[in-house]
């Protein structure tokens, strides 16, 4: 297993390089070029840039999060073919700089979504929270609109102002399409990327969705393990593989977090893997807690366990964390707690090492 740690880039951080490089047994630097608009193609020079000051500080750069996916794809309109295109020109060009693993999600309009950035824990410090009440009795444009203004200033990822300038018109186009469509037109834009991935060695990995239900009557289609089998199935090579994300999958108490883990991992269908708890309230609403399993919902150190077990030698990555000793911070992405969060896997996966050995790693 190697771990990774999610950065956002110079001047687009509170955290740089060399505070990460202070995380015991961080080894990767997983980024992106979040100023590209979804569709356009990553250039050479961009992508040499970034992968040259993140090796320049001791780090791999091998995995993006994310190369995001223009929404003409999803709607499977005419357009998507020039878009697959571009993805396919933007695969090429990562895998020719060494980049292993390309995160994306396939989520229709919102990449994520929570009700509250900031909610106050009984320790003092705050996590991002979703209330399920309220995202079902209030409009998407109302909790837009709250969610931008409570960012205190930061850009949230997959939330680009341009976009989601016009939510109406996103919404309209969405209203004929089903589940099942949303799911053809993510088979489309496999079968085009997938074959040009495995040329260049790089594996496509799926975030699942989150939360992983339908939130103002938009499709989803990664939310349980029937959705990643299903996918999976599409073409059945590494280069279709999965991120799972505890925390996401985890918002849904039918999604057994450490089967998955076996069921898939065993497989090598994980590419990559996001580790964070969460814990889940008996009204659907949840709140992302520190790592500890006995803090939230998700049996954390079962997780670990699987993964030692089925020998994941892919990218792990200590996924949102609180906000702690008044860090200010990205929504969800401080220094501090994500820090704790690796020293927690790290003690599971260490005792499993030492009371077991090491495994193969690559
Ligand atoms: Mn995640």
């Amino acid at each position: 297993m190697e771990m990774t740690f999610r950065w956002y880039g110079r001047g687009n951080d509170t955290i740089t390089l060399d505070m990460i490089r202070q995380i015991p047994g961080v080894k990767g630097i997983v980024w992106s070029l979040h100023d590209i608009p979804a569709g356009d193609v990553w250039t050479q020079e961009r992508i040499v840039d970034e992968v040259n000051y993140i090796k320049s500080k001791g780090f791999d750069a091998d995995v993006v999060e994310s190369v995001n996916i223009h929404e003409s794809i999803k709607l499977g309109i005419p357009a998507r073919d020039q878009y697959i295109e571009n993805y396919k020109e933007t695969l090429r060009i990562l895998g020719a700089n060494g980049i292993k693993v390309v995160c994306y999600n396939f989520m229709p309009v919102f990449d994520w979504l929570r009700t509250e950035l900031y909610k106050e824990m009984p320790d003092g410090s705050t996590a991002m929270y979703f209330e399920k009440s309220k995202v079902e009795n209030q409009t998407a444009e109302s909790i837009v609109k709250e969610f931008e203004d409570n960012a205190k200033g930061m850009t949230l990822p997959g939330w680009e102002p341009e976009r989601l300038a016009d939510l109406k018109g996103l919404f309209a186009a969405y209203a004929d399409i089903t589940e099942d469509d949303l799911f053809d037109n993510l088979a489309y834009f496999l079968q085009a990327v997938v074959p040009v991935a495995e040329e260049v060695g790089i594996k496509m990995a799926i975030h699942p969705d989150d939360p992983p239900w339908p939130i103002f009557g938009l499709p989803r289609i990664v939310r349980d393990e029937e959705h990643l089998e299903k996918l999976l199935n599409i073409i059945d090579s590494p280069s279709n593989s999965l991120t799972i994300c505890t925390g996401s999958l985890g918002s849904s108490a039918g999604n057994n977090l450490p089967e998955l883990v076996r069921k898939f991992g065993s497989r090598g269908r994980i590419a990559f893997i996001h580790v964070r708890n969460v814990k889940r309230f008996e009204d659907g609403s949840f709140i992302e807690s520190s790592h500890r399993t006995q803090d939230g919902s998700v049996d954390i150190v079962d997780v670990v366990r699987a993964l030692y077990e089925v020998g994941f030698t892919g990218y792990c990555r200590p996924d949102h964390g609180r906000h702690l000793w008044n860090e200010v911070s990205r929504p969800g992405y401080g220094l501090y707690d994500r820090a704790l969060g690796i020293m927690y896997l790290w003690g599971i996966w260490d005792t499993l090492v030492d009371e077991h050995g090491a495994i193969a790693t690559k």
